[in-house]
């Protein structure tokens, strides 16, 4: 089977949320539900932190969580564990710089798998691409809370280096993205956003998700 297309991949990478049970405010599965009827199109199952899920909890969660994805037609990726990705039959995973290359996750997934990497650097997206990342998740381009042991903020100036360097892969910004301060992510080059806390935390999950679709087709328009 041949690798996904990458406007295919594109297209996905527009509105990507991520969350594990640590980053909800109302159940997992309740946030994902209202997330998914507000318009995502692409969610990664990322169950990290001291009082994250393991074992068994783990595995339920990541079943429970692919079910939902499945029944609104988005694809269901899971951040870093390969093991896990393996189990759930996921559509794809996400890893960053201090987990497995791509080549050898492709060599152990297949080429059917969605294989996304965190690059920080034009160095480290140039690695990606030739190891066989299908997309670049580039930040944190604002501060963030959600991640304890994130690098340091990096505004827009990466992605900018990365399509000025002719670099066409998809890229999704990451980090401190709310709707609104999105719109220079978009603007720099990156084919989307990805959220976790502007989503998961928000007090009215299917409008800020709709705010979030609305802004993101106008700024996507004409691409
Ligand atoms: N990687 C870089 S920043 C980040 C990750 C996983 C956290 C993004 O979360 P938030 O709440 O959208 O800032
Ligand atoms: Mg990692």
């Amino acid at each position: 089977m041949s690798r996904i297309d990458s406007e295919e991949i594109r297209r996905l990478l527009k509105l990507y949320f991520i969350m594990g049970s640590v980053n909800c405010r109302l159940s997992p599965a309740d946030t994902l539900t209202a997330a998914a009827e507000g318009g995502i199109t692409l969610f990664q199952f990322r169950e990290k932190g001291p009082a994250a899920l393991t074992g068994t909890g783990r595995l339920a969660l990541g079943k429970q969580l692919r079910q939902i994805c499945h029944a609104h037609q988005i694809p269901f990726i899971v951040n870093d564990d390969l093991e896990l990705a393996a189990a759930l039959d996921a559509d794809g995973i996400h890893v960053g710089q201090d987990d497995l290359p791509a080549r050898q996750i492709r060599e152990r997934l297949g080429n059917h798998k969605i294989i996304g990497v965190s690059a920080h650097s034009l160095i480290e997206a140039q690695q990606a691409i030739a190891d066989g990342a299908d997309y670049l998740g580039v930040g944190p381009v604002y501060p963030t809370a959600s991640k304890d042991d994130a690098e340091p903020v990096r505004g827009t100036a990466v992605i900018e280096e990365l399509r000025s360097s002719g670099l066409s892969i998809p890229v999704v910004g990451i980090g401190g993205i709310t709707v609104d301060n999105a719109p220079p992510v978009i603007r720099a080059g990156a084919d989307g956003i990805s959220v976790i806390s502007a989503i998961a935390g928000a007090q009215q999950i299917r409008k800020t998700t709709r705010s979030f679709a609305r802004l993101l087709e106008s700024e996507l328009a004409g691409r």
